[in-house]
């Protein structure tokens, strides 16, 4: 039994080493809500909230997450008694929609907490398989084409088994056929337009499918899988979702409308793990390959994700890129890091997390602090 008699909400500021474009606008310094819950042994778990300040990607922010896990999620965990961390969804679904980045912080939580308790690592508790996952880079839009082509190549260099580029309205063609023409067609190649476009681009977005790119990912708002299919029907290239699976029934209509041939799996959007191990299982009974995607997360929501993605079903390479790409330090020893040949090794073999997570260092960029216990 797990017996929850705190949640701790800790907000951190974090300065990114450069700053990240995409479509909806730049990320300097990201500020990231933290979730610490404990149990009734003193045993403590470490969630992630993926919401941002602003409600660009998603609905959600830091603030709706604060008030939804203060007002509805803590009150559904706080002094109650779980069997395993898979029953949480259950007691967070029942009557309680939406607020999914919400839930999964501290869904996460309790299965990292879990997993701590057990003495196996979190992507043994999860069903992961694999040892070794293989890691894309996600690129922010730069100022120029040729800019983007140092950051590609840098990052070929680096080992990265897959590049995708960000793009927007008026910074895409050229963009991608720039890094293709510098860098040749053996480069694993995709690009994410963070819902930028609508359907009257079907045109001009039908101009992607010349760079042999392995897909693109997201090109309309979350909820126009009609229009995606519409749009897949008008393409070669495969489509992605990642904005718009936001549950394993999402991604089964996806699948029956053809609004995507991939799907980017993250947990923190889509309500945690329980909802991505259901997403990952519909797509493996469809064959449709999957991948995990990042939220530009600390080395906590990193563990979280590497410990997904060895699920047997995530086939195509995530973004999961080392700590020492985002920061000058993260907040997890030993710091996430890359093979020299784009790979990421899962810690199987270390408990929870398979990370310690650096208290001081958490102190040190701590901004706020919400303490929510049992009454
Ligand atoms: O669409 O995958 C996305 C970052 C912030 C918001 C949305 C997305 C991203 C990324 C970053 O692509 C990937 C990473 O964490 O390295
Ligand atoms: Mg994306």
């Amino acid at each position: 039994m797990i017996q929850i008699t705190g949640i701790t909400l800790r907000d951190i500021t974090l300065p990114l080493k450069t700053p990240f474009r995409i479509s909806s606008g730049v990320t300097t310094v990201r500020r990231i809500m933290l979730v610490a819950v404990e149990d009734a042994d003193g045993a403590v778990g470490w969630g992630e909230c993926v919401a941002d300040r602003e409600p660009h990607y998603s609905a959600e922010t830091i603030e709706t997450c604060r008030l939804a896990l203060r007002a509805w999620v803590a009150p559904r965990v706080l002094g109650k008694q779980f069997a395993r961390a898979a029953d949480i969804h259950t007691a967070l679904e029942r009557d309680f929609k939406g607020h999914r980045m919400a839930k999964a912080a501290v869904e996460m939580a309790v299965w990292a907490l879990e997993a701590e308790r057990a003495g196996i690592a979190l992507a043994v508790l999860l069903g992961g398989t694999r040892d070794m996952i293989d890691v894309g880079i996600s690129l922010g839009i730069q100022d120029s084409p040729d800019a983007l082509v140092e950051q590609a190549r840098a990052a070929r260099g680096q080992g990265y088994r897959r590049i995708k580029l960000k793009v927007a309205p008026g910074r895409d063609l050229d963009y991608v056929r720039a890094v293709r023409e510098a860098l040749g067609n053996d480069l694993t190649l995709s690009v994410d337009a963070n819902a930028a476009y609508r359907l009257e681009d079907a045109e001009h977005l039908a101009g992607f499918d010349e760079f042999g790119l392995v897909m693109i990912e997201q090109p309309f708002e979350a909820e126009d899988l009609r229009r995606h299919a519409e749009l897949q029907r008008r393409l070669r290239t495969p489509l992605c979702l990642d904005e718009s699976i936001t549950s394993a029934n999402r991604a089964e209509d996806a699948m029956a409308l053809g609004s995507a041939r991939i799907i980017n799996i993250k947990p923190g959007r889509a309500g945690g793990f329980t909802s991505a191990k259901a997403i990952h299982d519909i797509c493996a009974a469809h064959d449709i390959p999957v991948w995990c995607g990042g939220m530009l997360e600390t080395g906590i929501g990193r563990a979280h994700n590497v410990a997904l993605a060895s699920l047997p079903h995530f086939t195509l390479p995530g973004d999961l890129s080392p700590s020492a790409r985002y920061w000058e330090q993260d907040i997890v020893t030993p710091e996430w890091t890359m093979t020299a040949d784009g790979r990421v090794r899962v810690p199987r073999d270390r408990p929870g997390l398979g990370v310690d997570v650096n208290m001081d260092r958490i102190d040190d960029l701590t901004v706020r602090t919400e303490a929510l216990r049992a009454p």
